[in-house]
């Protein structure tokens, strides 16, 4: 089954969203696989969001995911990458749809409450960088009796 990386970023811990946010997802029959609160350290942010260190948004991007604990998933799931996207919303919360995550919680891209792995390599990559291989658990998930065919 695949899995994805998911964040819930520092704006979301502070507005008292982790529940209704893991809410969604769990809702979904998205499985927990991974869950921890942490800092982000700038190392981190350098090495998850590497694509994006030469752009102009990049400084307050950092100053944002490192300005407080967030909380890191592995979800596992049918097509998770795609689905994890679906639910989050578009990057720029004005232009997600209502009902996602971003359309419903978010006003700005700088700070649009969570993060999804946008393909299954980088999923691999950044479960990898904040999660051991011991903090990605494989048990029996009840519900996929009825979730799947
Ligand atoms: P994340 O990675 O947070 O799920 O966002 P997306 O995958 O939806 O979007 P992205 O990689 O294009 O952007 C990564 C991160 O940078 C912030 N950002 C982005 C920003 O602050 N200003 C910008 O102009 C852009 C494009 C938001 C998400």
């Amino acid at each position: 089954m695949e899995k994805t990386f998911a964040m819930i970023k520092p704006d979301a811990v502070q507005r008292g969203l982790v529940g209704e946010i893991l809410r969604r997802y769990e809702q979904k029959g998205l499985r927990i696989a991974g869950l921890k609160i942490m800092n982000v350290t700038e190392e981190l942010a350098r090495k998850h969001y590497a694509e994006h260190v030469n752009k102009p948004f990049f400084p307050g991007l950092l100053e944002y995911i490192t300005s407080g604990p967030v909380v890191a998933l592995v979800l596992e799931g049918k097509n998770a990458v795609a689905e994890v996207r679906k639910m989050n919303g578009a990057t720029n919360p004005l232009e997600a749809a209502c009902g996602t995550i971003r359309g419903d919680f978010a006003q700005e891209v700088g700070r649009n409450v969570v993060h999804g792995s946008d393909s299954v390599e980088s999923a691999a990559n950044e479960i990898a960088i904040y999660f051991t291989a011991e903090e990605v658990l494989s048990f029996d998930y009840l519900p996929n009796t009825w979730l799947y065919e």
